[in-house]
């Protein structure tokens, strides 16, 4: 192992980002440290950043490590001044140099090369491929990983010492993702230790309760898709009010049945604020994704797709502004 590692000393905390790549990451680290990790927890689901009640419960330890989680650098530093912070990352961001900060992308390394933190972390422990390091790969990139041929391979292989397939992996992924599309933190928190005591992949395939959620998931999707949506101007609107955190998956079902560019709101999901989500079928979001960010919502995505958290009291000027804009694109 690495010195940074070696050398920690006392109690450690660790924060976690929610989805499988967070857990798993967090898996990897609580099973090198053993006992040295006292407490993990995930921040609120869908907040990058820590809450002061958060900050809180970091208060006590002598080690904290933040593993997947691009954390605002004031936060950082905050956790700093009473605590030694590792951050094992992969998304972009600036680099903090006051603590160790190891995230090979801000470096300028390809990320094509280093697809998930958990890749990440296990390459730092130097441990071999394992089911943990490839499944937080596979939760962030689903399908598409199949276009890096590198790591295509690398999965392939593992799937055939292992007998297993591509789909059962993706199934691991949306078992353990399920935890954080119900909006159950507690349950996060609790699934890098069930990782830990039970090791094998039907371990993850047969956890009752995680089936559970994905049948619960999927029948609320169902529902919503089932209920009616509006047309206009060749662009479909939809909202709905849901306490999950589907609208990514609603939003693509939507539109790549009806092939139309697809306005989604939630209002079910944050008390102050909505969840926005569009897709689009060719038009460029990203001039749409800047002006959200100029506004100061919470606001990012890609060519295709864009999401945001916004005021409720805010989201008809905008969605009324990404209508314009996308009537304009046609
Ligand atoms: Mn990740």
């Amino acid at each position: 192992m690495k010195k940074e590692l070696e050398e920690l000393n006392g109690k450690g905390f660790l924060i976690h980002h929610w989805d499988t790549d967070g857990i798993c990451s967090a898996k990897l680290i609580i099973e090198r440290l053993d006992e040295k990790i006292t407490t993990n927890i995930t921040p609120t689901l869908g907040n990058y950043f820590l809450t002061d009640e958060e900050f809180n419960k970091c208060q006590g330890f002598d080690f904290i490590i933040i593993v997947d989680m691009s954390l605002p650098e004031e936060n950082i530093l905050t956790l700093a001044k009473n605590a030694k912070v590792l951050i094992f990352d992969h998304h972009l961001g600036k680099e903090i140099k006051s603590v160790f900060h190891y995230n090979p992308i801000i470096k300028g390394e390809n990320p094509d090369e280093y697809p998930s933190a958990s890749w990440i972390v296990n390459d730092y422990l130097q441990n071999p491929v394992n089911l943990h390091s490839i499944l937080g790969i596979i939760g962030d990139h689903e399908q598409k990983i199949k276009n890096n041929k590198a790591f295509y391979q690398i999965i392939e292989q593992f799937c055939k010492e292992q007998d297993l397939t591509f789909e059962k992996l993706l199934q691991m992924a949306y078992l353990i993702d399920s935890n954080y599309k119900l909006g159950e933190k507690e349950n996060v928190e609790k699934a890098p230790y069930y990782l830990l005591d039970n090791q094998t992949s039907a371990d993850i395939l047969e956890h009752e309760q995680w089936n559970k959620n994905i049948e619960h998931l999927n029948s609320e999707i169902e529902d919503i898709l089932s209920e009616s949506i509006d047309l206009t101007q060749d662009i479909i609107m939809k909202t709905m009010n849901s306490k999950s955190n589907i609208i990514s998956t609603i939003t693509r079902k939507i539109a790549w049945k009806h092939d139309k560019n697809t306005i989604v709101i939630n209002n079910g999901y944050f008390t102050d604020e909505n969840q926005l989500y569009v897709r689009t079928i060719n038009a460029d979001m990203k001039p749409m994704i800047q002006k959200g960010k100029q506004y100061g919502f919470k606001c990012g995505g890609k060519k295709e797709v864009l999401g945001a958290i916004l005021p409720k009291e805010k989201t008809k000027v905008f969605v009324d502004e990404i209508i314009d804009y996308l009537n304009n694109q046609q």
